[in-house]
């Protein structure tokens, strides 16, 4: 089998420097040339580096695209596609694949490391070797492996900081991939999205802020979806939905997601027209509004968009 390896950054192909770990050309195809070498890997891996390497907290939507656009331009060529990258913000870039590659025909699996591969005691190896075998067997659609385990492309976040293994996704028996007649890519034009948290004592000078001056607002809300309410916050939601800035309502908890309508403290959400993000993570709600904006010039048919499950990432 052939696999397109795609290096983008990050902590795996990092070494040593005065400022501390920054990406080193070579490191990634050394490693994979000594794994295939050493017959750990059994297929054909080309290695693709995409330049410059960065450490992922330099992403742009941008980079999302060039990634999407070069495994769609090589849908044909290989059989399954690893994505190596920085592990800060791979859950924004996983997200985004689900979205800008739907119909997607192939495994594509998002890898990294907490240790480079340039270190004794890196998990690099073990990362890699483990995407490169996923990518011959898993199911059409996003994954990300990491730390022995195989987690959805639309549903996963950096839980830890430190651990190696440093990912969690909430389950669904959904694959992550939109479905499409025919494999495709989404176009992707980046937007001024705020992400703002509730808080005791919220500011709705904050929101109102936000309704004024972004194309899109993610709304990180108590519990199952309350909010500290008030005729000021009522008002930021309105005006917000009077110009056309999506609000997706998401949960500050990891697990459980949204129940707006359990509690009166979650009225003003569902009177202001936000949208229940229900199960989606922050990650993938920032994610979804950029393609919901560069997809749908109309507010409803956007709206539609924010609040239907596109690829696993609502599902219960
Ligand atoms: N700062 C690194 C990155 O996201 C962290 C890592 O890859 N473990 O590029």
């Amino acid at each position: 089998m052939a696999i397109l390896l795609i290096h983008t950054g990050g902590t795996i192909g990092m070494a040593q420097t005065p400022d501390g770990f920054a990406p080193r050309a070579g490191v990634v195809e050394d490693a994979v040339a000594a794994l295939v070498a050493s017959g750990a890997v059994a297929d054909t891996v080309k290695v693709l580096r995409l330049d410059p390497l960065i450490d992922s907290a330099q992403a742009t939507p941008q980079d999302w695209l060039r990634i999407a656009e070069t495994i769609h331009q090589h849908r044909d060529r290989f059989d399954g596609f690893v994505v190596t990258h920085g592990t800060d913000t791979l859950a924004y870039t996983a997200a985004a694949l689900c979205l800008a590659l739907p119909g997607l025909a192939r495994p594509v699996i998002v890898t990294g490391a907490m240790r480079p591969l340039t270190v004794p005691n890196t998990d690099g190896t073990a990362n890699l070797i483990d995407a490169l075998t996923t990518a011959r067997t898993a199911a059409a659609g996003v994954w990300v492996q990491f730390g022995g385990k195989k987690l959805h492309g639309a549903r996963v976040r950096k839980a830890h900081s430190q651990a190696l293994d440093a990912f969690t996704a909430a389950h669904t028996d959904c694959v992550p991939r939109s479905a499409a007649p025919a494999p495709d890519l989404s176009p992707l034009r980046p937007h001024e999205i705020a992400v703002l948290t509730v808080t005791p004592g919220f500011s709705a000078a904050l929101l109102d802020h936000a309704a004024g001056t972004c194309d899109g607002i993610v709304l990180r809300c108590f519990g199952a979806g309350t909010v500290s309410d008030s005729p000021a916050l009522r008002a930021a939601l309105r005006k917000a939905q009077d110009g056309n800035v999506p609000v997706v309502a998401v949960s500050q908890c990891a697990e459980g997601g949204m129940q707006i309508g359990t509690y009166a403290a979650g009225k003003a959400l569902r009177d202001s027209g936000a949208v229940d993000g229900g199960q989606m993570t922050p990650e993938m709600a920032f994610v979804k509004i950029q393609f919901a904006l560069s997809q749908q010039s109309d507010f409803d048919a956007l709206q539609r968009y924010l609040a239907t499950d596109q690829c696993g990432e609502m599902a219960v």
